[in-house]
């Protein structure tokens, strides 16, 4: 039997299940409308498939939740940090841990620790709370994405890589003092999840380092950019997730990571660094915003299912299947002809959603109604991630007009079955069809930071 044929089949069997609730279209208008068109809002029983996010809503495997039972719960010292430690040594390479309750809270210990106020903080595409975070230490995000990362169409299999020469124009305008550093999200989620070459990676470095600049990863979703470089780039079929992830992180100094992801835990998240003294920058900051140094927030049963999952998250086989499982979806949607972001990504599928409502403006928040449509037809979950995801210029108070105007049909790991990805499919297939009827939304309350979260909309009649 070559079991290769089947990269979607379970590697896994199921042992306890959650029911889920199928509620009428009646019931669901009435839902999103209380909900002020915001999936966010809606409370998550209402919801029949979710594909909100993939952050903390996977399954965990047996061996997580033993260690959930071995839980350490001092306060200082708990040997689930040491096992923490252990793990992210061996996946990642760092000589220092700093724990944290979940991605952010490392991202603004990493924001804090190395920029000063002015600096410029290239990227590769912006990130809802990492932006947050470095614009709250006074930083200002430069966008070095290569330009393919923002036509949904284009097929570069890297369209995740920085573009050396928008990183070169920076440093020459910006001079390398005023670079607090360099952040790279692998893969980039807004972008459609798209990888980063191994190439990239370390050209990126090596124009970094030799301008005296550092080089931060987000890691959030390392190991899925791993799996891509695995599959994509010439000389790496033979090496392991593992192999690859510590090579990709050779070419940086620090990362932060949000630890909900690829390591199917439901809180969590830690920054590393090799550098000593922001080590002890970091743990000084650590111990006002998130807890000891030897917890950052989480409790030690969340530390224990951390460090199995990263080591779990490694093997190549679950992350094939990972992977599958969003190619699935994508293959259905592109046979139909739906307008989705090319090549298919690794955490989900992102609907064009300009193109697929064509009569509304981006300034009604056309990806925003269509997620409420989804929402409205067939109880599945999706989250915008275009102008009300962009929030506003912190200094001209003007929205950001991102060109990638989405949804995100988030796949999380191990929760859901072929017959779920048909079902959602199926429903934008039919949402398709009736697009003649979209309408656009009107914004009735915009929180001032991280505005999609919470913000409340109408439909314009
Ligand atoms: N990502 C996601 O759904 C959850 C919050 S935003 C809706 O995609 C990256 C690349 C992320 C990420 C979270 C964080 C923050 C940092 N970098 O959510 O704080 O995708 O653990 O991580 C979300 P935390």
């Amino acid at each position: 039997m070559n079991f290769d044929k089947y990269p979607m089949a379970e590697p896994y069997k199921i042992k306890m299940v959650e029911p889920l609730k199928i509620t009428t279209q009646k019931y669901r208008e009435q839902a999103i409308k209380e909900a002020g068109y915001n999936t966010f809002l809606l409370r998550s029983e209402d919801v029949y498939i979710d594909l909100l996010t993939d952050s903390g809503t996977n399954a965990m495997s047996e061996d997580q939740w033993a260690g959930i039972m071995l839980g350490d719960e001092a306060y200082a010292g708990s040997k689930n940090y040491y096992h923490l430690e252990d793990a992210m040594y061996e996946c990642f390479g760092y000589k220092y841990l700093i724990p944290a309750h979940q991605g952010r809270g490392a991202e603004q210990l990493v924001s804090k620790t190395l920029i000063k106020p002015g600096q410029y903080v290239p990227g590769n595409m912006y990130f809802t709370t990492t932006r947050e975070h470095q614009e709250l230490a006074g930083g200002i995000f430069v966008d070095v994405i290569c330009d393919e990362a923002h036509d949904p169409y284009n097929e570069n299999p890297f369209k995740g890589n920085v573009d050396l020469n928008k990183f070169e124009k920076v440093i020459k305008e910006k001079g390398a003092k005023n670079i607090a550093y360099i952040t790279i999200g692998v893969t980039v989620n807004l972008a459609g999840g798209q990888p980063v070459s191994m190439e990239n990676l370390r050209q990126v470095s090596k124009m970094a380092h030799e301008n005296g600049i550092k080089v931060v990863l987000d890691a959030t979703r390392a190991m899925e950019n791993a799996y891509f470089i695995k599959v994509r780039e010439n000389g790496y079929a033979d090496k392991s997730i593992k192999q690859i992830l510590r090579e990709m992180c050779s070419y940086t100094d620090a990362a932060t990571c949000s630890g909900k992801k690829d390591f199917h835990t439901n809180i969590g998240g830690f920054a590393a660094c090799n550098d000593e003294q922001d080590a002890i920058t970091m743990r000084s900051l650590v111990v006002v915003y998130e807890g000891l140094q030897t917890y950052g927030g989480m409790a030690g049963r969340d530390m224990e299912a951390m460090a199995r999952g990263m080591l779990e998250a490694c093997q190549d086989h679950i992350m094939a299947h990972r992977i599958a499982q969003s190619q699935y979806l994508w293959d259905k949607l592109d046979a139909a002809g739906i307008p989705i972001i090319r090549p298919c990504g690794g955490h989900g599928v992102f609907v064009d959603a300009k193109a697929f409502y064509p009569t509304v403006p981006q300034e009604q928040y056309v990806a925003q109604s269509l997620a409420a449509d989804l929402y409205v037809h067939s109880g599945v979950r999706s989250m915008e991630r275009g102008i009300v995801s962009a929030g506003r210029d912190k200094v001209t108070g003007e929205e950001h007009k991102p060109k990638l105007e989405t949804i995100r049909l988030t796949i999380p790991r191990r929760v859901y079955t072929q017959s779920h990805f048909d079902i959602v499919a199926d429903s934008i297939i039919e949402l398709y069809s009736e697009r003649n009827k979209a309408r656009g939304l009107r914004m009735v309350y915009e929180p001032k930071a991280l505005r999609f979260f919470q913000a409340r909309f109408e439909k314009i009649l």
